[in-house]
């Protein structure tokens, strides 16, 4: 003990700690934060401990700094515009370390560039890693930050310590995850996550900082190392890449924890629908980045006399437990949630959870100190003044846009007024459901359950959806996003297919799955389907189908659909059309049919269980039948 101590001390030697006593931390904690010390060569040490007054320090000094600006209008709410080149995930960027590729990307036909994950050798990314990280901290300060995701010692919860010299990613990484010294108490002498982040820009700096916004978007390289259970992300201060026990731990990480612990890790909203009996039903959906899971998480329901509650908006921990039953976690504490489009028509439960202790990234501001988006217009004095994203003066009317597509608030998820009282119960909400979904513009019905686990696992694995904003990719073309889970893949797709498919064996009580879509078209290019808080009339459909009331469906060649009697449609306020909103057009489900083999076969190739495979063959055999 005295020896690694004594180690310790002596790497830490000339780097004064400007906060906390680090005397008191667990030894596997000091060591890592020595070493990545000698490594980052930081101005200065700051261990975090969770306390309200630690906030306020930073926020006061990115006030005055410029990084945040206080928007008055609401209680300890701040906005904070980036540099405009760092906005979002960076898929091309993200890298997957594993000493066999195997194990990370699928077997492909030669000269295949996959797309369900990137990897590189251990070595080649040392390489890449002795060319950023090495003095990348020069001149900063480095936050130390112990955190766990879940619940501080559930049994379903994991720790982790983050590294970082980004004081907005400190403070997100407060709302998102929960930040505490009691996490070196669990810890005790047990490994954990090593989450090291840099902004990738030492001073003095070598890149113009634009908005006091320190970031290096030519070298942002996001490698995750699955087997040694840690993270390194370099370059960019943005949600996904930055926030490390988000996407980075809390998907690409713990799914190949979950696989070898026998759970699941997934980009899943957990949600209850009360019906007006008072039965309560649990539901987890996976829709990909951009596709409404956050909506959906807080509908605010039409059918009167139905209440729902939130347990999460974007990630979901679930475990059989010994009695069979399926039991999830949210394992954040917070929402990272889009703004445009969130107003108090669409979603006026996340406007509720945002009115304080927030921060709004790459919003516009109001002359009275409000955020503004894209979907506030009936919401504020449509004459005011607003300045853009990007600092420049604009109108309501004006050309171009307020706000980034990707802007998006920060809030605490127990400010929620539907969060449910149980989203902190260690042991988790029994899930009756799993739902996928997507952007599906054209040929796929509002709502279809499929007729098994297996049938539903081949659906989740052909999910596709309209590109959206919230990684790099442009334009409206339709990708293929299997199971939601495409960019957050921590090792390879058929054997994450393989371990879904394995645990459909007893005493394990395997949900129904569902497919939704709320984005279907009209011939003139308007939704089908009015969506938001209508959607309860396909949770409704959902629940009872789960609880086995008898002839709500149809069977077709996709799966079950509602019987249009025993669908609510009673006070709609506009007509819609059914018989537009289920038709099953034959030759688009023949391409698309063909499309999803063609994509198994490129991007998963040999690593498809061949359950999957007589799933889909039985499934064209339904459709040419047609
Ligand atoms: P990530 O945080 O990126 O994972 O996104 P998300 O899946 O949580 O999506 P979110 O709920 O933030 O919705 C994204 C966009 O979809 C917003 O612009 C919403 O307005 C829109 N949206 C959500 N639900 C619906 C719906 O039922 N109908 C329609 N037409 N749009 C919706
Ligand atoms: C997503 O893209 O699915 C998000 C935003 O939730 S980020 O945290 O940036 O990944
Ligand atoms: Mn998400």
């Amino acid at each position: 003990v005295i020896e690694v101590h004594e180690i310790v001390v002596k790497r830490l030697g000339p780097v004064p700690i400007i906060k906390g006593d680090f005397h008191y931390l667990p030894k596997k904690a000091k060591k890592f934060i020595a070493k990545w010390v000698s490594i980052m060569k930081p101005r200065c040490l700051y261990l975090c401990d969770g306390s309200q007054s630690e906030a306020d320090e930073i926020i006061q000094k990115l006030t005055e700094r410029g990084t945040l600006t206080k928007l008055p209008k609401y209680e300890n709410c701040y906005l904070c515009r980036t540099d405009p080149a760092d906005v979002a995930r960076v898929e091309s960027k993200t890298w997957i370390v594993s000493q066999e590729m195997y194990d990370t990307v699928p077997h492909l036909k030669g000269g295949v560039k996959g797309i369900m994950g990137q990897w590189m050798s251990p070595q080649r990314m040392q390489e890449q890693m002795d060319l950023r990280f090495p003095g990348c901290m020069s001149g900063r300060t480095m936050f130390v930050i112990p955190f766990s995701m879940g619940p501080i010692g559930s049994p379903l919860s994991k720790v982790a310590i983050q590294l970082t010299d980004s004081n907005y990613v400190l403070l997100c990484m407060r709302i998102m995850t929960r930040v505490s010294h009691e996490v070196y108490d669990v810890l005790g002498d047990n490994d954990f996550v090593q989450c090291i982040h840099s902004v990738g820009l030492p001073r003095p700096v070598q890149r113009k900082t634009i908005n006091h916004w320190p970031c290096n978007p030519e070298k942002i390289m996001i490698a995750h190392f699955p087997e040694e259970r840690r993270i390194c992300s370099f370059g960019s201060g943005y949600g996904g890449n930055s926030l490390l026990g988000k996407k980075c731990f809390a998907l690409r990480i713990a799914s190949v924890i979950a696989r070898d612990e026998g759970w699941l890790a997934e980009h899943m909203l957990l949600m209850s629908i009360i019906e007006p009996s008072g039965r309560e039903t649990f539901v987890a959906a996976a829709f990909p980045s951009a596709c409404g899971k956050t909506n959906l998480a807080m509908l605010q329901p039409t059918l009167p006399g139905y209440k729902t509650l939130c347990v999460g908006d974007d990630i979901a921990w679930m475990r059989f437990f010994e009695d069979g039953s399926l039991r999830g976690i949210n394992p954040e504490s917070g929402f990272f949630g889009v703004a445009p489009g969130t107003n108090y028509e669409t979603n006026p439960n996340a406007m509720k959870t945002f009115q304080k202790n927030s921060i709004f990234t790459n919003v516009a501001e109001t002359a009275d100190g409000g955020y503004y988006w894209e979907g506030m217009e009936n919401e504020v004095d449509k004459t005011i003044a607003i300045t853009t994203w990007l600092g420049q003066p604009w109108r309501i009317g004006m050309p171009g846009k307020s706000s980034h597509p990707n802007s998006r608030f920060t809030a605490p998820a127990g400010q929620c007024p539907i969060i449910h009282p149980k989203w902190e119960d260690p042991n988790g909400v029994p899930v009756s459901a799993i739902i996928f979904g997507g952007r599906r513009p054209t040929g796929v019905p509002l709502v279809f359950e499929t007729f098994s686990w297996e049938h539903g696992i081949a659906v989740g694995a052909c999910v596709k959806s309209e590109a959206t904003a919230a990684a790099e990719h442009s334009g409206k073309q339709i990708m293929h996003d299997p199971m939601a889970m495409r960019p957050f893949m921590g090792y390879n797709f058929g054997h994450y297919l393989k371990h879904w498919l394995e645990l459909n064996r007893p005493p394990h009580k395997c949900p129904k799955i569902f497919h939704v879509n709320w984005f279907r078209l009209d011939d003139h290019g308007e939704f089908l389907w009015p969506g938001f808080g209508e959607n309860i009339r396909v949770l409704d459909w959902i629940i009872r189908r789960v609880h086995g009331e008898k002839d709500l469906g149809v069977e077709n060649a996709i799966g079950i659909v509602p019987r249009k009697d025993k669908f609510r449609l009673d006070g709609l306020k506009h007509p819609i059309d059914w018989d537009h909103l289920f038709s099953l057009p034959k030759n688009y489900w023949l391409d698309d049919t063909t499309d999803s083999r063609h994509f198994l076969e490129d991007m998963v190739g040999n690593d498809v269980p061949q359950v999957i495979w007589d799933e889909l063959a039985a499934q064209e055999k339904r459709i040419t039948a047609l």
